[in-house]
């Protein structure tokens, strides 16, 4: 048995060692890295000749030629998520999708069914390789649109789609493309599974929101599940209400009691650099945003912050528009600080709609923010695109940020 890896970085590398450990004879490429971890083989000429398949890394577009050597050959292309559910055996899983939000409900679906003694787990896109974990118990699957466009297992137990908005269009292209990506959930579930989405979405799933006609809703004050009044439900403002929800349904279909996850958001700590407050000084309020990577993710982060905002965006442009800003920035921004490849894109698409300045380096950026910022107001950093062209991942971005800020111990 041979099988090929395409992309060393941490998912190729817990499929490799996966394989490895599974028998097969492992060949990796990759297009920076010029060796593969002791044990298996590399080559930057890689044949696919005689291979069973090959796992390729999810920031891999299957555009690539590899990926494209493989379509031509007739070899099978996934993901290692896909490895996994193609062996999985004694697991229990759910799945969460969604364009904003899905790290935040994964750990806390997981929080939820720790607190009902359900022993589970957090793993895919929240940045633990499903491969890296042992496939059993609890998993709580976070997925992002580039694993499932090669899933095609049925083996998730539930699953939610929290919404759609435009994101990662420079890899799929167009919205129908992405939305198709995100679809892929609903051909991944077991055949007694249901699928959660947000109200209004899509039909013909169940649906959550803050609606009596959805299978499940809160009035604010409690939770109601197929029309039964089941907990309290913990003072939330609306987007934190949908993804509680969201987590409140996978974690209730695998037997969590509902009560317990309802009073197990009173010890829930956010993922980090999700709109985490960092504190303040002279008045000013300081966040970290550097997760928001799409354009409806800084208008949440903008709509939830209730003070003028100096806000400092940019990074690298992922193909859409920044129009949608315009209005809502006009009301809350007092400054628009830019920095990186998509300064260009975003200034142009915000002529005099906002106060601009640019910064050629996040250092300076950070330091015009806070030279902006008046008693009263919000420095946020919340970008809107990729942070590759300064950092090699949004948390060091919001790491450097916290550090620039200097104003807690949420550096390490
Ligand atoms: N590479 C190539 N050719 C290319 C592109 C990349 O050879 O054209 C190589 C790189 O040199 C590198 C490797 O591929 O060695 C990187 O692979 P990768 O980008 O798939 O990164 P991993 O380290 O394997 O991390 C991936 C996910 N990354 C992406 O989807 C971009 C991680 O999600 C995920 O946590 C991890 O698997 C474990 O499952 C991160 C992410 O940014 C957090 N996700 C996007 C998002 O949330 O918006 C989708």
């Amino acid at each position: 048995m041979r099988a090929a890896v395409l992309g060393l970085g941490k998912s190729g590398i817990s499929a490799a060692r996966y394989l490895q450990q599974a028998g097969y004879r492992v060949v990796a490429t990759d297009d920076k890295a010029t060796s593969a971890p002791e044990g298996i083989e590399f080559s930057k000429d890689i044949d696919l000749t005689g291979c069973n398949f090959v796992v390729i890394s999810p920031g891999i577009a299957l555009t690539h030629p590899v990926a494209k050597m493989a379509k031509d050959l007739g070899v099978e292309i996934f993901c290692d998520v896909e490895l996994a559910f193609r062996n999985v055996q004694d697991a229990k899983i759910v799945g969460i999708t969604g364009s904003n939000g899905k790290t935040t409900t994964t750990s806390l679906a997981c929080h939820m069914l720790n607190a009902s003694g359900i022993n589970a787990k957090t793993v895919g896109n929240i940045g633990t390789p499903i491969l890296s974990e042992t496939l059993s118990g609890s998993l709580v699957v976070e997925l992002s649109s580039f694993q499932l466009e090669t899933m095609s297992s049925p083996a998730l137990d539930a699953a939610v789609i929290l919404n759609i908005t435009p994101n990662h269009l420079d890899r799929h292209g167009t919205m129908e493309e992405y939305t198709k990506a995100k679809l892929r959930i609903g051909s991944i579930l077991k055949p007694e599974a249901t699928l959660w989405v947000k109200k209004g979405l899509f039909t013909g799933y169940h649906q959550f929101g803050f609606d009596a006609a959805c299978e499940l809703y809160t009035d604010g004050a409690y939770i109601y599940r197929f029309g039964k009044k089941e907990a309290p439900m913990p003072p939330l403002t609306a987007h934190n209400a949908e993804n509680f929800l969201a987590a409140y349904a996978l974690a209730c279909s695998q037997g969590a009691d509902p009560e317990l996850c309802a009073a197990s958001y009173a010890s829930f700590t956010k993922p980090k650099h999700r709109l985490e407050y960092i504190g303040s000084h002279n008045g000013v309020q300081f966040y970290d945003d550097s997760k928001a990577t799409s354009i409806d993710a800084v208008l949440r982060a903008v709509e939830s912050i209730d003070r003028p905002i100096v806000l400092i965006a940019g990074g690298v442009h992922k193909g859409y528009p920044y129009d949608a800003w315009r209005e809502p920035f006009t009301k809350k921004v007092r400054s628009l600080v830019l920095i990186g490849q998509a300064a260009d894109i975003i200034e142009d698409d915000l002529q005099n709609a906002v106060p601009i300045v640019r910064a050629s380096t996040f250092e300076e950026a950070v330091e015009r923010a806070r030279t902006l910022a008046r008693e009263g107001d919000a420095v946020l950093l919340s970008p809107g695109c990729a942070s590759y062209d300064m950092f090699t991942s949004f948390e060091e971005r919001g790491k450097k940020f916290q550090q620039l800020i200097g104003l807690s111990d949420h550096t390490a």
